[in-house]
């Protein structure tokens, strides 16, 4: 038996899920096309659609909803939120934003003009779909290990420098205005990126005059990684290992419904003080105030608690070892899944688990399906639904490398028996594996499709 590592924390409060029976969930699922995100989540057993915006709060942080300040202007909660992104993170300006998102388009709309390249280890989808919707090009430079879910490289979300330089190279450093990296790696099986990439990573771009971003959303995972793995980290507190990782970067993008465990909220953070006038610009016009942005002042209290507790080790060990505990059920039956496990989510490794499903037939979207069928259980789709594209020279499908079904968890909200039915039902779903068949879409809108796509079974 793989082992576990009981959860530290006890239950004050309840929420009741129910299965609804097996024809019930034949028929929702005819009903929304075969996209679990159309099911309402009243239907659905274990969700696992995100870690994100799903965290239980804590009792600290549902006081400090208590002591929301909710001042237009100035409100005590901001100073405090101010306060733990400088002890945490070290930049000298920060705007608040409804979620991360909100982050990304307002950086991005102030430093990208159309025609120019962002760099990233992998852009999330809405990183990507942000670049691209003011004309910018999202590149991804993970690498080669990064996209061989049996690559057991303990750090599979690193950037391939050499990558950089080329492409730097190659197009100009006038035509690349910032580039990232996305800590954990979310697209590539929520794979850490190491200090040593980080620090290396500033190092080429700094050469290059190149500012440096980080999608920080999942921090606190990556450093526990860094802590777990690399040499010479052992002896240091996360929140140590944080401030080396904010220190090598100009700014970053934070979605707080992951690491910040939170139910909404985020942040947009940098030390250049231009830049930052320049976001608050577009902060009032789309979000609010610079002191509140697109939250309650509630909102900002709960981020700011929530950021500390994540940089707990015993939370963050039970945390990640959730993880490692269901990809380890899940290998003793031979499934294939991403290896090593990542910090936030199991990923299925859907070319294995379907090979006989061409990718232009969605198999990860049809796992997905099967998977609400087979135990009520949601997860999300992470392949050619959310990531292939049509090659604009050539008119050609390109479809991803990776084809996953994502079974994210959501942080301090299910229990071990949870994870050993959800391992149970992938399981008796892996037996019967040779009857699944692929699908074809019969809507789809023009940019992020997944959210809203649907399909039908292929005839
Ligand atoms: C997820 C959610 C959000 C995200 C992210 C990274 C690395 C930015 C953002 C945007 C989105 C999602 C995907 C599938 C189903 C539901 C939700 N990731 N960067 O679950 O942040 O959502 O706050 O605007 O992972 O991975 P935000």
């Amino acid at each position: 038996m793989p082992k576990m590592i009981p959860e530290p924390f006890r239950i004050k409060v309840v929420e009741p899920i129910k299965l609804v029976p097996r024809p019930e969930r034949e028929k929702l699922l005819v009903e929304v096309g075969y996209n679990p995100f159309l099911i309402r989540s009243e239907h659905i057993y274990i969700d696992l659609l995100t870690d994100s915006g799903t965290s239980a709060m804590s009792d600290r942080q549902w006081a400090g909803i208590m002591e929301g300040d909710e001042a237009y202007a100035g409100c005590r909660n901001f100073f405090h939120l101010d306060e733990t992104i400088r002890d945490i993170f070290g930049f000298n300006y920060f705007v608040p934003t409804h979620q991360g998102r909100a982050a990304e388009k307002i950086l991005f709309s102030i430093a990208l003009r159309a025609g120019q390249y962002v760099t990233n280890n992998m852009h999330f989808d809405t990183t990507q779909a942000n670049i691209e919707a003011v004309g910018g090009r999202p590149v991804n430079l993970v690498i080669d290990e990064g996209l061989d879910p049996t690559s057991r490289h303990p750090f599979k979300g690193n950037l391939d420098l050499d990558k950089l330089t080329s492409f730097i190279e190659e197009v100009g450093a006038e035509n690349i205005p910032l580039g990232m990296i996305t800590v954990t790696n979310n697209s590539g099986g929520g794979q850490p990126v190491s200090m040593e990439n980080i620090r290396g990573l500033k190092d080429v771009l700094a050469g290059y005059d190149i500012p440096f971003f980080i999608d920080a959303c999942r921090f606190a995972e990556n450093a526990h990684f860094i802590k777990q793995r690399e040499p010479g980290y052992a002896d240091k507190t996360i929140l140590e290992i944080a401030n080396e990782m904010f220190s090598y970067a100009d700014g970053c993008t934070m979605s707080a419904k992951k690491d910040g465990l939170v139910n909404i909220g985020g942040f947009l953070a940098m030390n250049d003080e231009e830049l930052y006038q320049s976001a608050c610009n577009q902060l009032i016009l789309w979000e609010g105030f610079p002191t509140y942005g697109g939250l309650a002042g509630r909102d900002l209290e709960a981020i700011a608690r929530g950021l500390r507790e994540a940089l707990d080790e015993s939370y963050l060990a039970y945390r990640v070892g959730q993880i490692e505990y269901l990809v380890g059920r899940l290998l003793e039956a031979q499934v294939p899944v991403v290896e090593p496990p990542g910090g936030h989510a199991v990923y299925l490794d859907v070319r294995r688990f379907l090979p006989h499903v061409l990718q232009s037939q969605f198999p990860a979207q049809a796992l997905a399906a099967q998977l609400y069928l087979e135990g009520g259980v949601r997860g999300v789709e992470m392949g050619s639904v959310m990531f292939a594209h049509r090659d604009s020279e050539t008119g050609r499908m390109v479809y991803p490398d990776l084809e996953l079904v994502r079974l994210a968890i959501p942080r301090r909200v299910y229990t071990q028996t949870h994870l050993d039915y959800v391992a149970e039902t992938i399981i008796e779903l892996y037996q019967r594996r040779d009857r699944i068949q692929g699908m074809e879409i019969v809507y789809e809108a023009p940019f992020l499709r997944h959210f809203t796509a649907r399909f039908k079974p292929v005839s």
